[in-house]
């Protein structure tokens, strides 16, 4: 029987869950070990005989890849050709803003949509509360959401955002990602918790990443919470494209190789000066440079 092609919508530590292009949901192996395949993948894949995994013969070209480095510092590939980061933060774990804007960078870096969600706002009624981290957010022309995956509230806009498109969910672990992806799966049938029961390697394996199908035709990937973040960077000057609103103020400097650090006529310096750009993001931007250098001599 010839080749299918397939999308994976689940990888364990071996093996992946596929959707066929038929509608099938198999699990499936991988030909060889050089290849890895992570959710969002296009992939071709066969039956094998006598067995009910199929094996994954080649994996398509990715449009996109959202990357990290490992604790050896390789690029560890955590999903592929996503439309949209969905970045949670919540109320309680108390939000570590670095790491999403560590997120945001990643997602201007591979040229896809940033959403910050902000969740558990059930545990701010009775407090008149702003939040002037997201302002500064919404200042940069970026959507915020506030909801919570308790009450439903303010849900329905991720679920907009999302149609016709793959998400994919980040954030620190304990902000609720996968009760906002379980509150928004259509039937219960696809939720995550059946998922991992319903493939063949049992619920004691550790899924590290499910895609699930979500009404208005988009789906969203959960991720496992990852404590920390980092983008992959070819070079620490590739930082600035990582923050929209430095990358413009950087088309002033008078140098064109500016830093953004010490160096003379840098517009980007004067914009957070005047509090035009946030000093925050700013620092959240020194760090992406220092964690790239600290990256490329090998002491992450
Ligand atoms: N009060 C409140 N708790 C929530 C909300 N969303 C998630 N939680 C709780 O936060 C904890 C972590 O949620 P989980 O979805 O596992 O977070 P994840 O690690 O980001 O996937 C769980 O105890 C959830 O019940 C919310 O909107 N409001
Ligand atoms: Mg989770
Ligand atoms: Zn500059």
């Amino acid at each position: 029987m010839s080749d299918q092609s397939a999308t994976v919508i689940a990888t364990y530590s071996r093996r992946m869950g596929l959707l066929l292009a038929t509608g099938k949901k198999v699990d499936a192996r991988i030909k060889g070990k050089r290849m890895k395949a992570v959710c969002g993948d296009t992939v071709t894949a066969e039956p094998i005989e006598n067995e009910t995994d199929w094996l994954i013969t080649g994996i398509s070209e990715r449009r996109n890849e959202l990357t990290r480095p490992n604790l050896r510092g390789q690029v560890e590939v955590l999903a592929a050709n996503v439309d949209t980061l969905v970045v949670v933060a919540s109320v309680s774990p108390l939000p570590d803003w670095y790491i999403v804007d560590r997120y945001l960078c990643a997602a201007e870096l591979m040229g896809v949509e940033a959403v910050v969600v902000f969740n558990k706002i059930d545990l701010l009624v009775g407090h008149d509360i702003e939040i002037p981290e997201l302002q500064e957010y919404r200042d940069i022309g970026l959507p915020v959401i506030e909801c919570s995956a308790t009450t439903g509230q303010g849900t329905r806009g991720i679920l907009k955002l999302l149609a016709n498109k793959c998400g994919i969910v980040v954030g620190q672990s304990g902000v609720g990602k996968s009760s906002l992806i379980n509150h928004l799966v259509t039937t219960s049938q696809q939720r995550t918790a059946d998922i991992s029961s319903k493939t063949g390697e049992g619920r004691h394996t550790t899924v590290n990443s499910v895609m699930i199908p979500l009404q208005g035709g988009g789906s969203i990937i959960d991720s496992p919470g990852v404590r920390d973040y980092a983008p992959v960077l070819s070079a620490a000057s590739d930082a600035a494209l990582g923050f929209r609103e430095i990358a413009a103020a950087a088309q002033s400097c008078r140098f064109a190789n500016c830093r953004h650090l010490r160096e003379p006529g840098c517009a980007v310096k004067d914009a957070v000066e005047q509090g035009s750009i946030s000093y925050r993001r700013y620092e959240s931007f020194k760090r992406v440079v220092n964690l790239t250098e600290k990256l490329s001599e090998g002491r992450y």
